[in-house]
């Protein structure tokens, strides 16, 4: 193990207290740091006391990069990318910092020889869930790809005091309770309350024109609060560079305290206060009734302000010229939740900066890129004109004049035709007035992008259609992707071994070398190992589902895996139709000889989406049932994992036989969960929905199980009038399976629970359950009876594993710094310790 400092480098903190890295100097750092961090003596030290005292060890030699990072690119003015989002779902840091230090093993051994086992230390780690599921998990791997491929980035978020809710399932029912995630405090953080910026919220605007003739707005605002940031470093896998993930919280400004405490309203005082904290104090859950939430509007105005002002603070420290501040700065916004950065930094210009109109616009849109998350178009993201004049009555005025710049050029380009000029508008004129966020962040950016191929063309063809009929150079695709070091090498270390020992270690910076796997997918001593590593995978997560829910599972029997939200498009319940299916067969022929099958679930459902909630029910009471059945005997097991989260996928992902990804075709914009099954050599099992377009033709369609309409066979299904009832009345066994669940059977006789599941699919079925039924059936079948066949089996799995190179978030964010950001590495030197002196 080399030490991080240079030979005959002067050092004033000797190296061995917060840099060096062989076992002996963590050993001693740890214990140093249980000391004199902690206050603990080692007999009556607790495991937080533990993981605390690591974590900062850990996070001294993060400092080390992260310092040198900041100073590198300070020194440099380096062009930066700054990812704007609602949501970070991190996971947990301390297990993936030691991988990208390259220090795991050292820690381990470290730990050892002081008679802790660092897998229970990992275990402590209570997770950021600062996010609902894939759009947050997505940033979180685009900041470790960003790292790793030395390119400047800040990511800006908020820091919610209460990520998304822990789940518990009582009597099969999910029930919420809050993620107080920062109860035993967070080790990872750096508070910066000397960075505190103000933010506005409603009151009134005024305009005058002063002294030297130029037309400006005042803003009065009615409150006011501060922004505090709060920093963690993200690390790159072996490389120096750190990278900043600054996160926002509010807070009271003390003045209008004691404003209203010197006019004797003390309590008045105080509710200010609540007010003002309130507005970080929870993430929102992804239900559709956020729109109208005036808290939710605050928060992504706190955010996009907070980000921005810090923006031109440090542009400001090095040069004068704002007018250049899009080459500094090109900033992504993830969905719409930020889009209100287009008025924001038009008001920051134009009011605080005085730039003239024309000059500040061509700054924000040379500034801003938007990615799209969904189609769903009851998803897209509107404020009521009211609620948003009240709160933000300056950012309305600039929106109304970008509208009617904006309308005036679709005018010309299509005169006469009001409906467009209608749809393309910011402003819905239609019934109740809104502001429609996406149609702000498409004609404030000069970039738009979805998310894989196939939804990137349903983009254009559907909801964004007039904007890219308007302006189709700014539309592209970039298909999503996940970090290999957090889903591959961090939690499958088994996988990870074994691969390295054949084709080194490059494929970690490089997935495409995974390629190199390839011929061995006959090689029989290879195949042998692959499975034991697999196998090995599902024995550890076979003793957490007993640990956790008490179901005793057979390592041996398919592990078939459907994982994510829940949500009516994803289509769980399509899954819970089949192994229905599956029972009936069973109970009509005892003896059948099937493959013995695994359900396993897990998800969350938005607390205020009841359909999806009575999805959770009922998994739990098939799996009840099916669970307990002597004729089932054991050949079909059904598992619901409480409280899903990035910490669970860890473990299952690398246990998985089959993912499910049975969406709609069409709904899906993408999906990341596919990749992660599919890079540690899960089989899939889906439809030609999101990504796994690309995934299939990337691993070859013959290993890949297809099943179900396409988007234009749907399409089709519905022009001609759909009549889901006809599917099931003429399918024997589909209607036996709707009737099992009708008739009470998984519901102690009730008849009415799962009334609201069963009656919408047949008589609407939105998500074309019943059209897709007998498909996906037949097609499981096909799976499971080739799961016989382990030889076959495992063949696919490295096959499938070989051709995921191009689903690296490090190939993503390739594609997004050439063709959006303009962006290029910046090598960060190795760690000059020369400054701490200073
Ligand atoms: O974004 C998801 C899509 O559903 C996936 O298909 C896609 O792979 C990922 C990443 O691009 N969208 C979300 O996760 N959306 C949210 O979580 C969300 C959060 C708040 C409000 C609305 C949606």
């Amino acid at each position: 193990m080399t030490s991080l400092i240079p030979p005959g480098c002067p050092t004033v903190l000797t190296e061995d207290d917060r840099t060096g890295t062989s076992v002996e100097t963590l050993r001693r750092a740890f214990m140093d740091n249980l000391f004199f961090v902690q206050g603990r003596f080692p007999e009556v030290a607790t495991k937080n006391d533990h993981y605390l005292a690591l974590a900062y060890t850990v996070r001294d030699r993060l400092l080390l990069r992260w310092l040198n990072s900041a100073k590198t690119y300070r020194d440099q003015f380096s062009r930066t990318v700054c990812y704007l989002s609602a949501e970070f779902l991190l996971g947990p840091h301390l297990g993936n910092n030691l991988i990208n230090l390259g220090l795991y093993d050292a820690v381990a051994e470290a730990m050892q020889q002081t008679g802790l086992d660092l897998n229970v230390l990992l275990d402590q780690e209570e997770e950021p869930g600062l996010g609902n599921g894939g759009l947050g998990r997505l940033a979180a791997c685009y900041m470790d790809s960003l790292a790793t491929l030395e390119i400047p980035a800040i990511g800006y978020g908020i820091r919610y005091e209460y990520g998304i809710f822990d789940q518990e399932i009582r009597d099969g029912w999910q029930v919420e309770i809050t993620d107080k995630w920062l109860r035993y405090g967070n080790p990872w953080e750096i508070a910066r309350p000397e960075i505190t910026l103000p933010v506005k919220f409603g009151g009134s605007t005024y305009s005058y024109t002063d002294d030297q003739g130029r037309y400006r707005v005042v803003w009065q605002p009615h409150q006011m609060v501060q922004g505090i940031a709060y920093d963690t470093p993200i690390l790159g896998y072996k490389v120096n560079t750190a990278n900043l993930l600054r996160l926002w919280r509010a807070e009271a400004i003390e003045s209008f305290d004691f404003q209203a405490f010197n006019t004797g309203d003390y309590y008045g005082a105080v509710n200010e206060k609540i007010a003002s904290e309130n507005i970080t104090k929870v993430l929102y859950p992804n239900d559709e009734q956020l729109q109208g939430k005036e808290l939710r509007l605050m928060q992504q105005y706190f955010l996009c302000s907070c980000a921005l002002q810090d923006m031109i603070r440090l542009y400001l420290q090095c040069s004068s010229d704002l007018t250049r501040f899009h080459h500094k700065f090109t900033v992504q916004l993830n969905d719409t939740h930020p889009a209100i950065s287009v008025a924001e930094l038009m008001r920051l210009l134009v009011d605080e900066h005085l730039l003239p109109w024309d000059t500040a616009w061509d700054i924000t849109r040379q500034t801003f890129a938007y990615t799209n998350h969904t189609l769903l178009p009851e998803a897209l993201e509107k404020w009521p004109l009211p609620l948003f004049g009240s709160l933000l009555p300056r950012h309305l005025q600039i929106i109304y004049e970008i509208n009617q710049r904006f309308l005036d050029q679709v005018r010309l380009a299509y005169p006469g035709d009001q409906e467009r000029l209608a749809r393309l508008s910011i402003i819905d004129e239609s019934e109740c007035r809104y502001v429609r966020m996406a149609n702000l962040a498409c004609v404030g950016s000069h970039a738009i992008n979805g998310v894989a191929a196939l939804h990137s063309e349903l983009l254009k063809q559907t909801v964004l259609r007039d904007f890219y009929e308007l302006t189709p150079e700014k539309f592209s695709n970039k298909t999503n992707g996940v970090t290999p070091r957090r889903w591959m090498v961090l939690s499958n270390p088994g996988l990870t071994r074994l691969i390295s020992n054949h084709i080194g270690e490059d494929w970690i910076k490089h997935l495409d070398q995974l390629r190199r796997l390839e011929p061995l997918a006959e090689d029989a001593g290879f195949a042998a190992e692959w499975h034991a590593v697999k196998h090995k995978n599902k024995v550890r997560l076979a003793e957490y589902i007993q640990q956790r829910v008490g179901i005793s599972v057979d390592p041996s029997s398919i592990f078939d895996i459907l994982v994510k939200r829940i949500h009516e498009y994803k289509r769980q319940h399509l899954c819970v139709l089949n192994i229905i299916t599956l029972y009936q067969r069973l109970k009509d022929h005892p003896n059948l000889d099937i493959t013995p099958h695994t359900f396993i679930f897990g998800g969350k459902a938005a607390p205020g989406y009841y359909k999806a909630k009575l999805i959770i029910k009922l998994i739990n009471s098939v799996a009840e049932v099916v669970n307990t059945d002597p004729t089932v005997a054991d050949r079909l097991k059904v598992v619901f994992l409480p409280d899903y989260n990035v910490t669970c996928g860890q473990r299952v992902y690398p246990a998985a036989d089959l993912s499910e990804q049975i969406s709609t075709a069409g709904y899906e914009a993408s999906g990341t969960g596919n990749m992660k099954f599919a890079l540690n050599g899960a089989l899939t099992i889906g439809t030609l929905d999101g990504a796994n377009v690309e995934i299939r033709e990337e691993v070859g369609a013959e290993n890949f199980f297809l099943f179900g309409n396409t988007v234009e066979q749907l399409q089709e299904i519905w022009r001609n009038g759909y009549r889901p009832w006809e599917i099931a009345n003429n399918n024997p066994m589909l209607k036996r399976v709707l009737d099992l669940i009708s008739c009470g059977h998984f519901s102690h006789g009730d008849t009415e629970l799962f009334r609201p599941i069963v009656e919408h699919l047949w008589q609407n079925d939105r998500y074309c359950l019943l059209a897709d039924y007998q498909s996906y059936v037949d097609c499981q079948e096909q799976a499971t009876r080739l799961y016989r066949d382990q030889k076959q089996w495992v063949k696919m799995s490295i096959l499938n594993v070989a051709r995921m190179g191009k689903f690296s978030s490090d190939r993503a964010i390739r594609e997004y710094c050439e063709d959006i950001w303009r962006v290029q590495p910046v090598h960060v030197p190795l760690a000059d310790t020369s400054y701490i002196a200073q």
